[in-house]
């Protein structure tokens, strides 16, 4: 039975520094680099700011911003409702995440070494299978994140278009099954999309949002640091804006470590 000694615990673990806790955030600003649909599909605002006032005659002693984001803009969150596979779910939207959800345990499946190789590389069920023979299976309820070291790139680098468009790595179809079957909480991943850059190839096409959104998961996009998370053991703490019936939500996301010790 978890006691109050449990959160002691963790409250002087986390001052202390033996658990850590680590910014899976990308830096929200004017050049935080975009989804780019095909026409005719609409496009994602990028992140700009109004200033309000600056300790000037519009406010003597207080600085402010307005600013205005896509919802998909920068490290996001992806609810059920943004996929026309999960608009029929209960509780499908960014504000009616159960706030338990929000913190949760992550199995991190580095594949940067492949991604290196080819930037179109799919994760399949086969990848999860050789992860969780290595590393144990992967508990219900947690992220399983996505580590491609794509977020290691250039801005140009790591939105990588090309005329046919963008070539980013990603999840087939039979790698989400694999996930929903474990009753996964939702993938994570360090590129744009949770969907790999030539996903609208794919059967089904963006099998990612498809599958995952129709299951009633969620998506995280746009993460950094995952290459400094163990794979197995770091818990993940992601909470979208509780914007009222909306599709997804930049967010702060973190993550904690236990420290290694000599013991
Ligand atoms: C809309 C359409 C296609 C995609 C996306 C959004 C995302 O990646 C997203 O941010 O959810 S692939
Ligand atoms: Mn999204």
């Amino acid at each position: 039975m978890p006691s109050t000694q449990i959160l002691v615990e963790f409250a002087s673990a986390v001052t202390s520094g033996s658990i850590k806790v680590v910014d899976l955030t990308q830096v929200l600003s004017e050049d935080t680099p975009l989804l780019v649909l095909p026409d005719p599909f609409g496009q994602t605002a990028a992140f700009s700011r109004q200033e309000i006032s600056r300790y000037d005659e519009r406010g003597v002693a207080w600085h402010w911003n307005n600013f205005t984001v896509g919802e998909h803009t920068g490290t996001h969150f992806d609810a059920p409702v943004h996929w026309v596979t999960g608009k029929d779910l209960d509780d499908n939207t960014v504000d009616r995440v159960p706030p338990q959800r929000l913190v949760a345990p992550a199995a991190v499946l580095d594949f940067s070494a492949e991604c290196a190789a080819d930037p179109d590389f799919l994760l399949t069920g086969a990848h999860v299978e050789a992860w969780e023979a290595e590393h144990g299976a992967i508990a219900a309820g947690s992220w399983v994140l996505f580590r491609s070291d794509w977020s290691k790139r250039d801005p140009h680098a790591y939105t990588n278009r090309r005329a046919d468009g963008a070539h980013t790595p990603g999840p087939d179809a039979s790698a989400i099954e694999a996930l929903i079957a474990r009753d996964v909480l939702g993938f994570g991943v360090e590129t744009i999309g949770t969907d790999a850059g030539q996903a609208h190839l794919l059967d089904p096409a963006y099998p990612a949002h498809t599958l995952l959104h129709g299951a009633g998961k969620y998506g995280l996009q746009c993460l950094e640091n995952l290459d400094q998370l163990p794979a197995t053991g770091a818990v993940v703490i992601a909470a979208p804006l509780k914007i009222r019936d909306g599709s997804g939500s930049p967010m702060r996301a973190l993550a904690l470590i236990a420290e290694a010790t000599d013991d």
